[in-house]
């Protein structure tokens, strides 16, 4: 009785894209609410873990809670990742066209997805980890600037930060995106992927800005965290046209943190992991600027990054 019982629920959950919860033991902490909706319907409704079909492009994912902190995880190929939410609020939207080529082939593309969103604990927000790291990180609308204006035009800051409409963090911001196009989208530096030697889509997309010497970019946290560790990996594209190598480097960053503390740092020549410690900062964001590009090798000058991590913990775990 129980086994007919079990499949006909089954069997109504996915007729119906009715809400197919998996009970999770939450401790005092809140649920959160996971919807997934199409073409303005909700389609799937349920609370920390969700189970639902095939995505389509466009589906946006939202999630509401009364905590401040999520560990988040939206389908196979996307690695769970610890957000901050002001608001408690997190959306995503399945993404189309090249803003879906910074994520492997496929990502979006399995029969069966689960979403989950965990409550985080005070040890883990204790623990130091990367706070720069969030592949679910996206670039909004009012963040789109004309990346070829004259240089020291244009906005030092994200607009959508400052209008408030972000409503996850950690997320990336650049006054400059190359020709506007995803593939050197400020949110390529946060997702992760590292990989060397190319530019271009996924694996080899970063945040580019191209050959300007005033490029900034920010992470911001959307809330004080202690930073003790900075990593930066560059984008190595070394290969050789016409004598020249497509990529330099950066030789000398500014990084500058929101209380006013800047530290000069010193990279050399390589796509690996550069790390610089920064003994226990208290900071909303961490800006990157006067960014030198070396120009002792032939090359076309091009120079960007493929990923920062920022390393600390919270403040109010
Ligand atoms: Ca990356």
């Amino acid at each position: 009785m129980l086994r007919v019982v079990m499949i006909a629920l089954s069997v109504f959950c996915l007729l119906s894209f009715a809400s197919c919860s998996k009970s999770v033991d939450n401790g005092d902490k809140k649920d959160a609410q996971i919807e997934v909706i199409r073409d303005g319907e909700v389609v799937l409704k349920g609370t920390n873990e969700v189970e639902f079909g095939k995505f389509v492009e466009g589906d946006k994912i939202r999630i509401t809670t009364e905590e401040k902190f999520l560990k988040i995880k939206i389908c196979n190929s996307i690695d769970e990742t610890i957000v901050y939410l002001p608001d408690g609020k997190f959306e995503f939207v399945i993404p189309s066209g090249f803003d879906a080529q910074v994520f492997e082939s496929g990502t979006f593309t399995d029969e069966k997805n689960i979403i989950t969103a965990k409550n985080v604990g005070s040890d883990e927000l204790n623990t130091e980890r990367n706070l720069a790291f969030n592949p679910l990180d996206y670039r909004y609308e009012s963040e789109v600037t004309q990346f070829d204006a004259k240089p020291g035009t244009l906005p030092a800051d994200s607009a959508a930060v400052l209008n408030n409409e972000v409503l996850t963090y950690p997320h990336a911001y650049a006054n400059r995106v190359t020709r506007n196009e995803a593939q050197f989208y400020a949110r390529n530096a946060i997702d992760g992927i590292n990989t060397k030697s190319g530019h271009g889509y996924y694996p080899f997309h970063s945040w580019g800005g191209g050959l300007y010497d005033d490029l900034e970019f920010v992470v911001y946290f959307g809330r004080e965290v202690m930073v003790s560790k900075i990593a930066i990996a560059m984008r190595s594209d070394f290969s050789v046209m016409a004598g020249k190598e497509h990529d330099t480097y950066w030789e000398e960053i500014t990084l500058v943190f929101s209380d006013g503390t800047e530290k000069v740092i010193n990279l050399e020549k390589s796509g690996d992991f550069q790390e610089f410690d920064i003994e226990g900062i208290t900071t909303t964001s961490l800006r990157l600027m006067n960014l030198k590009r070396n120009k002792s090798t032939p090359s076309q000058m091009y120079a960007a990054l493929n990923e920062i991590q920022v390393w600390g913990t919270e403040i109010d775990g």
